[in-house]
């Protein structure tokens, strides 16, 4: 399938940063993307999780850290992976940048990980495979498919709760909506349009639904946080939010289905 859109907003220069640390450097079929915003107590047992190879492709590790106050890029560099810096911008504009500076040196498939040790890199591999073997385009990681040991009543319910929004608008079965283990095809997310500076989990959900792409869900355990704290905030206000841009993306994105794609 050949991309028609290159909708990734630009986010102050995320190519020029990076090619002016790394000049020239190609990154490995599949490149593992982790924003990371004051984890310096996680992120280097994180990126050192990560295994060198998925179903056979060598891995990268890319960590995207916008201005965080701790020594979080020092630790992510020291354990391996290349580091993305930039003005800080939330967690979405931070994915938007990783996203396009991997699809932009040589990544085939993306992935996602959180910086705090709350998903594991080992979850990765067969979503990988299932993208890799072509039978998805984008594979996201189900937390009650597989299990959640972090039993904060209020995110449990706004799991629930926009799972079901997101399957009643889509027709796609959808469980776990904020999950922080995603894998994709490159040319996801060179398709579609992400603009999000927080939720960019549903809105690149959504986005790739109504662009016609095959969505699968894989099992995975959610664990309690190592050290440090959600970046997150008050959930109520959380959960307005993201419901207020489920619904814009999915008013936002509706007709594409219809036009039908290339
Ligand atoms: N670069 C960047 N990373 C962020 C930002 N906000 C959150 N993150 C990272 O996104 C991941 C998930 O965020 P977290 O606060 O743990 O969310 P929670 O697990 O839903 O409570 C972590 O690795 C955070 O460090 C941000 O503004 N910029
Ligand atoms: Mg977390």
């Amino acid at each position: 399938m050949r991309s028609r859109f290159l909708y990734i907003r630009p986010v102050s220069g995320p190519e020029q940063d990076f090619e002016a640390r790394y000049p020239g450097i190609r990154l490995a079929p599949v490149t593992v993307i982790i924003p990371a915003y004051d984890e310096e107590q996680t992120v280097a047992s994180v990126v050192a999780s990560v295994p060198a190879e998925m179903s056979g492709l060598a891995t990268s590790v890319l960590v995207v850290d916008d201005g965080s106050r701790d020594r979080t890029a020092e630790r992510a560099a020291g354990a391996g992976a290349y580091v993305h810096r930039q003005a800080n911008g939330g967690q979405g504009a931070a994915l938007r940048a990783g996203y396009r500076v991997a699809a932009s040196r040589g990544a085939e498939i993306l992935a996602t990980l959180d910086a705090d040790g709350q998903w594991s890199a080992a979850d990765l591999a067969p979503m990988v495979e299932l993208v890799a073997r072509g039978e998805a385009d984008l594979v996201s990681g189900s937390r009650r498919l597989g299990s959640d040991q972090v039993t904060e009543r209020a995110r449990q319910a706004g799991v629930v709760v926009f799972g079901r929004l997101i399957t009643v608008l889509t027709g796609q079965a959808v469980t776990d909506p904020a999950n922080g283990l995603r894998v994709m095809k490159a040319d996801v997310a060179r398709t579609v349009r992400l603009e999000q500076p927080q939720f960019q989990a549903a809105e690149l959900l959504l986005s790739a639904l109504s662009a016609g792409f095959r969505y699968r869900e894989v099992p995975v355990a959610h664990l309690p946080r190592q050290a440090g704290v959600s970046k997150k905030g008050n959930d109520l206000l959380y959960g307005a939010r993201y419901g207020a841009a489920v619904v814009r993306t999915y008013v936002r994105d509706r007709g594409w289905r219809h036009r039908g794609r290339a």
